[in-house]
């Protein structure tokens, strides 16, 4: 598969994994629909591909949880943008580590709105087209956390393990369409994600990663687009990434 002149949708582009997989898919010469709510950030990473690589990028400050501003925008995308190849749904948080009693359902709304019906929304408006063409690719950010549950992430992990279902539900309903579907499953990536989790206290953040190589968001980046570039008869399902330091959600070896 070539990716030259494909349009590229990408959720979460204004940071980490979505920077990251916006950064390799202008690399390879495709044009890129850049969604996420901080606009100064997509501007910026969307100057820099245009300096280095001459990407076009259409951007689109759009928050995923509401669902009408997410049908209307990518409704009214102008022609050139309309066809969109690959999408990938990427935009996601975590709030909190509290244990499931004493968590607060705004974290929990958050969680959900963003990952699942977020994720469900923006699917919801792109893939009539790409069924209409009898081309595409969807690209699902899962986590290891959508199939080990850890302590004090109950609600994150349920949200990731609703992605692992989507993604698979997807599969089954795009069956005799050429429609591919991928989920990727990251281990411990470091990016901004702990430090959303966590509200800002970068001490914490950084503990998570402390005395281990994490991925990053590089790492997770090259295997979109390798699921991105294969043959248009396969199709990669899934792919689990951990850094060599994990082996499980709850298992790290920290030096
Ligand atoms: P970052 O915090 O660096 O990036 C998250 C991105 O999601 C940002 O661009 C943010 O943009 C966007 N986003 C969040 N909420 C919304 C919203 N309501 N509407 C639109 N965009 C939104 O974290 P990562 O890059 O690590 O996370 C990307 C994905 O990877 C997430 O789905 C996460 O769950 C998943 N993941 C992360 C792992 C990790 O260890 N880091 C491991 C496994 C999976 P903005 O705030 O500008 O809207
Ligand atoms: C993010 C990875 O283990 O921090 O999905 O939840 S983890």
């Amino acid at each position: 598969m070539m990716l030259e002149n494909s349009i590229v949708l990408i959720t979460g582009a204004s940071s980490g994994i979505g920077a990251a997989c916006a950064t390799l898919f202008a690399r390879s010469g495709a044009r890129l629909i850049l969604v996420a709510r901080r606009q100064d950030r997509l501007q910026e990473l969307a100057g820099e591909l245009q300096q280095a690589y001459g990407t076009p990028s259409y951007l689109l400050a759009l928050d995923v949880r509401d669902g009408a501003a997410v049908q209307q925008a990518l409704q009214s995308l102008p022609s050139p943008w309309a066809n969109i190849d690959i999408l990938v749904n990427n935009a996601g948080l975590s709030r909190g580590l509290d244990k499931l009693h004493t968590g607060a359902l705004q974290d929990w709304e958050e969680m959900i709105d963003t990952n699942l019906k977020g994720l469900l929304y923006v699917t919801r408006a792109v893939l009539p087209g790409m069924v209409e063409r009898g081309r595409g690719h969807v690209v699902n950010i899962g986590s290891i956390a959508g199939r080990q549950t850890y302590p004090g992430g109950a609600v994150y992990c349920a949200s990731k393990a609703a992605v692992r279902a989507i993604s698979e539900g997807l599969k089954l309903d795009l069956l005799g369409t050429p429609i591919r579907v991928t989920e990727i499953q990251p281990g411990l990536v470091e990016t901004e994600f702990s430090q959303v989790r966590f509200r800002g206290d970068r001490a914490r953040a950084a503990a998570v990663y402390q005395g281990l190589t994490p991925l990053t968001a590089m790492d997770v980046a090259e295997v979109v687009v390798f699921a991105a570039t294969r043959p248009p008869h396969v199709n990669i399902s899934e792919i689990l990434l951990v850094p060599t330091d994990q082996a499980s959600t709850t298992l790290v070896h920290r030096r």
